[in-house]
This record gives C-alpha cells, sequence and structure tokens, in this order.
C-alpha cells in the first residue's frame, strides 16, 4: 500500500480529533457539519478499504461494538476516594480549621473551587497518548470497563491533543447536558417507562448499557477534574494540573476558579448557587479542593475520603412560581386528581410546568388558590410538588379550588365515598378511564408492550381501533399503518411487541389489568396462590384474605372487579387470545437457584439500579425482600454509604454482598 494512503488517514484522524475537540469541548466549530461529515465519509472508506489501517483509536470506532454479555471488572491502581459532604458555611470553617491545623498554617489557604457535577465518575486511563481503558469508580478500587461506551463520548478525547504520548490515568464526572436529559426523559415517558428521577441517574443507565450504540445515542458529555500523579510530571498545585488536562483536549469545568483562604471560597459557593439554574447541566454542590499537591500529601485521606477536599452541597431547591390553573386529571381508577399548571420555571435539572396538588383536602389545608404565586420543590420523585402558596403575595384576584361535580373527561356526576379523600368517576366507559387503563396495561412494569406509549394509545381510541385490552390482540398491521406517522417498521414492531407481551409471567398480567390495590407485588403475591385464571377469577373475598399479606381492602377490591361483566369479559378475551394466565410451576422457580426462596436486605446506594429495581429483581426471581436484618436473612447487599444495616450484618454474621457480588449472583 502506498504511504500516501497512510499518511492521509492519520491527517483524516487528526482533523476529525480537531474538529471533535472545538466542537464538544470548545463549543466553537470552525468548519460546518457538513464538512465535518465529508471528513468522516472519506476516512470511513479508507478504513473499509484498507481494513489493516483501522485501529481502536479511530474516530470511526466511537460508535458501534457489538452487545456483549457483561461488564468486566477492572482494578483501580490508585484508589478513587469518596468526597465528604458538606451542608452548610460553618461545615466549610470547620474543614477550613481542620486543614490549616495539620498544615500548620495561620494564613489563609489557596484552594480550587469546583462545580459538582451532577454525573458519574469515571476513569480514564492513557496509554502512548491513547485511550486505551475507562471504567467506572464502582467500590473505588474495582470498577466496571466502560471502555467502549466511553469512546462513544465526543468530549473524550481518543489521543491527547499535540501529538502526546504520555501515559496518564485522568478523572471526571460523565454527565448529560440538561436538553438531553428532558429529551430522554419525555421519550421514555412515551414508551411507557419509568423517566429518570435525575441527570446522574441518566448517566449511571446510560453506561451501563451492554450495548455502546445505546449509549451513542444518549449525547453523554464529561469533564476532567483529576489528573492522578500528576507530581510524576512535575506538577506542583492542582490548578496546574488542571491547566494540563485543558493542553492534553479535555474539557476542564470553565467556572473552577482559584480561591485564596476559605472566605473566597465561600463566596464562590454562593455564586455557583446563584448561577445554578443558567448552567446547560445540573450541579448539586461545589467541590473545594487544596490547591498544594505537597498539602494534599501531608493531609492524605481518612478511610473513605481525602482530608484535602469536601463537597458543599446545595440544599434541595424550591423555587417560587405562579399557579395558573387547577386542571383535574382522571386515573385508571377514575379516582380524579387536581393537578397544578404552573408558570414554567427551572428546578433541579429540568422545567416544571405542572405539579401534582394530590387531592382536595390538601389544597383546602394548604390553603392554595389559583392565581397564587407558591413554592415549588421536588421530594425525591421525578414529580414536583407545591409546598405552599405565598400569602404575602395575594393581591386579592386569587380564587378557591373547588372539585368539580361531574367528571372533565365524560361529564357523568362524580362521587366521594364518606371517610375517603379521593373523588371518583364510576363510568366504567370514561374515555379518560380507558385511556389510562390501557397505557398503564402496555407499560414496562406491566405488558412491557414497548413502542405503545400515551400517544399511539390516544390515536388508537380516536380512531376506535381498540377500546379494552383484549382488543389490542386483534389489530392487524393494517389497522396500525393507518395512524399518524406510522412507518411500515414500527407498525410491524409494535404488533410484534403485542405478540411478543402474550408470554409475560401471569403476575405482570394480574398486575395489567390495573385492578385497585393491586402492585406489581400484590398481582406476585396473588399469582404465587392461584395457579390460574380461573381459580383467580371465583376467589372469594374469604379466600383472598385469608392469604398472608392480602388485607380485606384488596381481597374485596380483586373480588369486585371479577364481579364487573365487562372485566370478566376482557380477562377471557385475553385468555382467548393467547396471553398467559397460568403461574410459572413452583419446582421451575424452584430451580432458580441462589435466589429463591432467600430473603434479601439492601443498604446504601446502589450503582447500577435503584434498590427498589433490585429489590424487584429479587422477587421476580423468586426471593423475598425485608427492611430489616435478622438471623433469618440471607444476604445483605450493600451499597454506597450504607445505613446500620450493614453493621448489623456484621454482628449477626449474615452474608455480605456487594453490588457486583449481588448481579452475578442473580445472573447479571
Ligand atoms: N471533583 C467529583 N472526587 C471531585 C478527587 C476527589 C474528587 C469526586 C469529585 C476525591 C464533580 C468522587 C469520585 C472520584 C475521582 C474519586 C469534582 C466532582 N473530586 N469536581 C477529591 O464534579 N462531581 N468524586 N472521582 N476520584
Amino acid at each position: 500500500m502506498d504511504d500516501s494512503i497512510r499518511d492521509r488517514v492519520e491527517d483524516l484522524r487528526r482533523q476529525i480529533n480537531y474538529h471533535d475537540y472545538r466542537y464538544y469541548v470548545l463549543d466553537d466549530p470552525v468548519i460546518t457539519d457538513y464538512e465535518y461529515d465529508q471528513l468522516m465519509r472519506e476516512l470511513k472508506e479508507l478504513e473499509e478499504k484498507y481494513p489493516e489501517l483501522v485501529t481502536d483509536d479511530s474516530p470511526t470506532q466511537r460508535v458501534g461494538g457489538r452487545p456483549r454479555t457483561g461488564f468486566s471488572t477492572v482494578e483501580h491502581p490508585v484508589r478513587m476516594f469518596s468526597l465528604e459532604n458538606s451542608y452548610s458555611v460553618e461545615e466549610l470553617r470547620s474543614f477550613d480549621g481542620r486543614v490549616r491545623r495539620a498544615l500548620g498554617v495561620s494564613g489563609p489557604v489557596q484552594y480550587v473551587a469546583e462545580p459538582k457535577i451532577d454525573g458519574l465518575a469515571v476513569s480514564l486511563r492513557y496509554e502512548q497518548g491513547r485511550f486505551v481503558q475507562g471504567a467506572t469508580r464502582g467500590d473505588g478500587l474495582v470498577g466496571e470497563d466502560i471502555t467502549a461506551n466511553l469512546k462513544t463520548i465526543r468530549s473524550i478525547p481518543l489521543r491527547l491533543a499535540s501529538g502526546s504520548d504520555a501515559n496518564l490515568t485522568v478523572r471526571g464526572e460523565v454527565y448529560v447536558p440538561l436538553e438531553e436529559f428532558q429529551k430522554l426523559n419525555a421519550e421514555r415517558e412515551e414508551r411507557g417507562e419509568k423517566p429518570f428521577a435525575n441527570p446522574r441517574n441518566a448517566a449511571a443507565g446510560s453506561l451501563r448499557q451492554l450495548d455502546p450504540r445505546v449509549t451513542a445515542s444518549r449525547r453523554l458529555s464529561f469533564f476532567a477534574y483529576t489528573l492522578v500523579d500528576a507530581e510524576n510530571l512535575g506538577i506542583e498545585l492542582h490548578s496546574e494540573a488542571l491547566e494540563f488536562l485543558k493542553d492534553a483536549g479535555f474539557p476542564v469545568n470553565q467556572h473552577t476558579r482559584s480561591c485564596q483562604g476559605i472566605d473566597e471560597a465561600v463566596e464562590y459557593c454562593t455564586h455557583l448557587q446563584s448561577i445554578r439554574n443558567e448552567l446547560p447541566y445540573d450541579i448539586d454542590g461545589a467541590v473545594i479542593k487544596v490547591d498544594s499537591l505537597t498539602s494534599q500529601s501531608q493531609l492524605s485521606y481518612t478511610a473513605k475520603s481525602p482530608r484535602w477536599a469536601i463537597a458543599f452541597k446545595f440544599a434541595p431547591e424550591q423555587v417560587k412560581t405562579r399557579l395558573e390553573r387547577i386542571d383535574v386529571q382522571v386515573g385508571r381508577t377514575g379516582v380524579l386528581t387536581p393537578l397544578a399548571i404552573l408558570e414554567p420555571v427551572r428546578l433541579a435539572g429540568s422545567v416544571v410546568s405542572r405539579a401534582s396538588l394530590h387531592n382536595e383536602d390538601v389544597i383546602r389545608q394548604k390553603d392554595i388558590r389559583i392565581g397564587d404565586i407558591v413554592v415549588v420543590r421536588k421530594a425525591g420523585d421525578v414529580i414536583p410538588e407545591v409546598v405552599r402558596p405565598v400569602v404575602e403575595e395575594r393581591d386579592g384576584t386569587e380564587t378557591e379550588f373547588s372539585m368539580p361535580d361531574k367528571c372533565p373527561a365524560c361529564n357523568e356526576p362524580v362521587f366521594r365515598s364518606v371517610g375517603e379523600v379521593a373523588v371518583r368517576c364510576q363510568n366504567a366507559k370514561c374515555p379518560a378511564q380507558i385511556r389510562e387503563r390501557l397505557i398503564h396495561f402496555a407499560s414496562r412494569d406491566a405488558m412491557n408492550i414497548e413502542g405503545l406509549g400515551p400517544a399511539i394509545v390516544g390515536q388508537l381510541l380516536e380512531s376506535n381501533l381498540v377500546e379494552s385490552p383484549a382488543d389490542l390482540y386483534e389489530l392487524t398491521i393494517s389497522d396500525v399503518l393507518g395512524l399518524d406517522r406510522m412507518r411500515e417498521k414500527s407498525a410491524h414492531n409494535l404488533i410484534r411487541a403485542i405478540e411478543n407481551s402474550k408470554t409475560v409471567p401471569f403476575s405482570r398480567v394480574v398486575y395489567a389489568l390495573g385492578i385497585r390495590h393491586v402492585g406489581s407485588r400484590v398481582a406476585e403475591i396473588l399469582t404465587e396462590h392461584f395457579a390460574d385464571l380461573d381459580s383467580l377469577m371465583v376467589a372469594d373475598q374469604g379466600a383472598l384474605a385469608k392469604i398472608d399479606d392480602i388485607g380485606p381492602k384488596i381481597a374485596e377490591s380483586v373480588w369486585s372487579f371479577f364481579q364487573v361483566e365487562s372485566n370478566r369479559d376482557t380477562v377471557l378475551r385475553l385468555r382467548d387470545a393467547g396471553v398467559n394466565m397460568r403461574s410459572e410451576p413452583e419446582e421451575k422457580r424452584e430451580e432458580r437457584e441462589g435466589v429463591a426462596n432467600k430473603s434479601f436486605v439492601f443498604t446504601g446506594a446502589l450503582e447500577r439500579m435503584t434498590r427498589d429495581e433490585a429489590a424487584a429483581l429479587v422477587r421476580s426471581l423468586g426471593g423475598r425482600t425485608t427492611s430489616s436484618v435478622s438471623s433469618s436473612t440471607d444476604y445483605v447487599v450493600v451499597g454506597k454509604d450504607p445505613g446500620s444495616k450493614y453493621q448489623k450484618a456484621v454482628q449477626l454474621g449474615v452474608k455480605i454482598l456487594n453490588e457486583q457480588e449481588f448481579l452475578d449472583l442473580i445472573g447479571i
């Protein structure tokens, strides 16, 4: 092969890397997207023609690779510590006191203050200037190899800038920009999946994808903040290390500041909080670090974290906005829920324009009126909450809310039972209920019909193609092709997804029916006791209430569900359509070795899933989960910052698993 081809390939890579840097790191591209695509196309063509020229770090390798079976583990040669948290200025000052005492200085200490990005910490290894391996933090000593996923992140250089052939370990935060976070959540909701609670979870979820193409489809980004063993490069200050990283082509957060003494650091935190809402990514605080690397090593580490750094965490965010009106939504069981429609404001990483008001009594107790300025906060969940009205800002035009006496969806009268807060529409044919029931039926934890989200359900209803969930199984490709913007491929996928849903476990089918008080867990209990639809359908209240964990309320609800003829009709049609109406035989459940009939307790934050998800996994494999540790507990799964359950487990000698060991046990 001609050397000029080799040179051209190298030249193209250099150019593309440079333009990636301009675009993704500096946010200042110097060529058009079209010109960029031309470079990429030429490189791809040459690599296809001369496969021997393909290298791992070629820009063409950012996307791709096959799905893999799991992640292998990577040992961190230098431990990744955690950050100590502080929540007040006093705590920052006592940190400074400790630092000065330990260093024996009386004057101000030189600090570096950085935004604390709400993302996921990763470690990147470069050998001879090339990105060779990337890992999650894991437990700080051992992480997971997510190199392929990290290669899809455009702001992570595949080669160090200016032809450096250094061996480096660089650490920093992978994050999801807010715009992407909102897009991602909108898509998830449309698919009936649970939205990510925050950008951090979105980053974690995106990085733990086994298929790097999925990661590539999420526009993740990166900020570098640690150069491991910087001393060995003759660097003396953390601020110098950040400059070095910038020069090497890494994005370093532009709001990073040097602070002379703790007063300036405190000022920085206040300032950062004030610009928090203008940033295109979510931050949850600031990190204050001693600048001098010599001082850092003098201060050293506690068991968990460096004594030379501290995180200042912002208080959970609350904002004020106007309550424009109160809409009333009808849920799948007919309950009317008032929903606050707010003037859109930014809050904890997203734009909020709606908030739940729970019910009429809550509105009355809090004295919330239409037109009020209200305080809104995020209560851990995705759905924000109205905390209180700002009474001082009333001008007398605010009006009180009262529940309508007719259903806003079907105009039938609504009822409030004595002793109950909920107001309910009892019209089984209410279009809002029909719609919500279908959305629930198709949702991920129920029948898991991908592609059947609220928008498609809405269209199916409008075209009179479905009413009962059973109608879904009679849909044909040509029915579906008649919908708005439905292409051939999506139509086929949807019909296939509906077909595939016939084999979900019986417990999910029971959950999907949307019987009041029957969530996933209750559905599991029911299907453990009633092996098939017939026996569940004829179970009387007494038989139901005898089951452990099934109270009279649930028993009544299940029984009365099957008394309604249209419900019986739907269920029988589902069965005739081939939907699974039988529990797994017990032997098979027991075969799921390791987990079946074992009891689990979770403590601390898990990285790869929430504790609820982990608990659901355990139960789906026939295991049990409890909230407290006792001598009959089989396993305690310990995540980050575990609580007292961890000590209890040690005391009682209960087997302790870290997250990876847990995943291994359940075969993930
Ligand atoms: N700086 C997170 N740890 C950070 C190096 C130390 C550190 C962080 C940081 C320990 C951020 C803990 C995980 C870890 C690298 C260990 C930051 C941020 N500095 N700016 C002091 O923006 N989230 N996290 N990462 N080593």
